[in-house]
């Protein structure tokens, strides 16, 4: 049945919705949710304003930091290299701590990182099995914090007992060892906090006899409380939340891979690893010759580490991610782009030839 709408009823209908629609540029208040700024002590101390739904940095005047996934995921800190009289290799490194930058972690959601280096994670430190690492650390921020190596190490040089006050400096020192991939981070009450902020790092003990030659990335899973109710509201592997979905990571077909998977997450007890399209071998802390499995998928609690080696057999764009997918739909979600391979056959690795 046709109902027709008399021309008059229609005229009111049409103004009525000009008028409404009118009220957005004259009264835009009508229309936005929340426009007055808010404060909010966080959970530090620090004074942050908001206007709605993410914290900005109204009034904060700290500075802000670039952050690049992809210059982090390949890059590692040798240190300074000095061979000894005894011939142990001693590798010097400079890590200085702040408190007070931002970073813009997501579009219009900035942070308040705690930086080792002026980075979230701090650098990759690397060296070889017996050599003497020397870390001189500057604590420039506005607390306390350390320097917390996991790795065998006497005690007074694990990190723990001794705070680092502002302006105060400390040598850490001890060999590298085991062989494997550890972490570091700062080991200050409370821990979740100073965690949670950003102060930790990758370490790669490499072994004497280096591993077989591989395509390396390091990926350290970690998480963004940015209303500071102590739960995640970002998961990333490497700090910025979606970042390898949208830049995916390129590489070759039949090409050894190897990666360095550290779980750093603060507030949940457990984080995973899922990768699409093929397998990897798995080595717990890296200390083992012998993988512990052959997966797609492995499941860390906080402080785990796990190195993988895979390839892919055929090209394409394939994901890894959180298989949580609370994680991976707050932004721990990442590709790999594997390109036929033109290239690089002098690095072609069967896994059953190095295993
Ligand atoms: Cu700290």
């Amino acid at each position: 049945m046709h109902s027709a709408i008399p021309s008059s009823k229609m005229f009111y209908i049409l103004l009525s919705i000009v008028s409404v629609s009118s009220l957005y540029f004259v009264v835009p208040g009508v229309i936005v949710a929340e426009e007055t700024p808010r404060t909010f002590l966080t959970h530090t101390g620090l004074v942050i304003q908001t206007t709605g739904a993410v914290i900005d940095p109204i009034g904060y005047d700290g500075e802000a930091l670039d952050f690049d996934p992809d210059k982090f995921m390949k890059e590692f800190d040798y240190g300074e290299v000095t061979v000894l009289d005894d011939g142990t290799v001693l590798r010097e490194y400079y890590i200085t701590a702040r408190d007070d930058q931002i970073m813009e972690v997501s579009p219009g959601v900035f942070y308040n990182v705690w930086t080792f280096n002026d980075s979230v994670p701090g650098p990759t430190i690397r060296a070889t099995e017996g050599d003497l690492v020397r870390i001189h650390f500057t604590n420039e921020g506005s607390k306390p914090h350390s320097l917390h190596f996991h790795g065998i190490h006497k005690a007074e040089m694990d990190g723990v007992f001794e705070s680092i006050g502002t302006g105060g400096q400390f040598t850490y020192e001890f060999y590298a060892e085991p062989v494997g991939l550890h972490l570091y981070h700062c080991h200050v009450h409370p821990v979740e906090e100073h965690i949670a902020h950003g102060l930790y790092g990758a370490y790669i003990v490499d072994p004497k006899e280096p591993r077989e030659p591989a395509d390396e990335f390091v990926f350290v899973l970690n998480g963004l409380d940015t209303d500071f109710d102590g739960e995640n509201n970002f998961y990333a592997a490497n700090t910025i939340p979606f970042y390898y979905q949208h830049h995916p990571i390129e590489i070759n077909a039949n090409q050894n891979i190897r990666a360095y998977v550290v779980n750093i997450l603060e507030f949940d007890a457990v984080n995973n690893f899922h990768l699409h399209g093929t397998l990897f071998h798995h080595y717990p802390a890296g200390t083992d010759t012998v993988p512990s499995g052959y997966n797609d998928m492995l499941t860390m609690s906080q402080g785990d580490r796990q190195i993988l080696e895979f390839n892919y057999k055929y090209p394409g764009l394939y994901m890894f991610h959180a298989h949580n997918t609370e994680f991976s739909e707050k932004g721990w979600v990442s590709s790999f782009l594997v390109k036929e391979n033109t290239d690089n056959f002098d690095t072609q690795v069967e896994y059953d030839d190095i295993i």
